[in-house]
């Protein structure tokens, strides 16, 4: 596809009080973010979690950091090692400590210091229904999350899961902030479409930074 914007400048769309997209921020650094996916996956393989509700995602998680998000027959919640295999999470890279820290701070948020990275993969249909991000003690923490691969929707609702949605675009090196007046505006993501990206091939990535603790 002719990529019009290629060789341009990130920009920036505010997307409600306390939430902007900083469009293509990471795309020249795509590929390091996607090694690193990759070695955190050689040691913490991604895994379709179930549900409280017992059902199991279509979309595969792993995670890096302190603490990782995960799901079970029993609910939702931060564990420091992977139920898997019983391993700590690997470290979070550099690389995505520092992008995180800056992307919050260009937000307005200070000091972002995240000890937790949720890592989505997504396959062809693979979706996420709309949902709050509340399991993080602080809600005065932004959440950073940034989109590798193929594009996807992402709809962006409001404080009540009936309010009317947004939908946008998501492409390779979008890196979104929330935090403030929007942190638990819910959110998901629309069935991926099957396509080829050059980087991820049929898959779409979405890292999401949060500060849990
Ligand atoms: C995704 N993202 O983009 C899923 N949550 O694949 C999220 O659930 C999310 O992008 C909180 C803040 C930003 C996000
Ligand atoms: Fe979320």
């Amino acid at each position: 596809m002719l990529d019009l914007f290629a060789g341009e400048a990130p920009w920036q769309e505010p997307l409600a009080e306390g939430a902007v997209v900083f469009r293509r921020r990471v795309r020249d650094r795509g590929a390091a973010f996607l090694q690193a996916i990759d070695e955190i996956a050689a040691a913490n393989p991604f895994w379709h979690r179930i549900t409280p509700g017992g059902h199991v995602m279509s979309v595969a998680m792993t995670n890096c950091g302190e603490l990782g998000w995960g799901s079970d027959s029993h609910g939702y919640r931060y564990e420091s090692a992977d139920a898997a295999n019983g391993r700590r999470w690997p470290p979070m890279p550099a690389l995505f400590r520092q992008l995180a820290r800056e992307a919050a701070d260009d937000a307005g948020f200070a000091d972002f210091t995240p000890d937790a990275c949720l890592i989505n993969r997504y396959a062809p249909g693979a979706k996420l229904t709309l949902h709050q991000d509340k399991d993080e003690r602080d809600l005065r923490q932004p959440i950073v999350s940034v989109s590798l691969g193929l594009p996807a929707v992402f709809l962006f609702g409001g404080l009540t899961r009936e309010a009317a949605c947004q939908r946008l675009l998501l492409e390779h090196g979008d890196v979104v902030v929330w935090g403030g007046p929007s942190r638990l505006r819910y959110h998901g993501i629309l069935p991926l479409k099957p396509d080829r990206h050059p980087l991820t091939g049929e898959y779409r990535f979405n890292l999401t930074f949060r500060k849990v603790r």
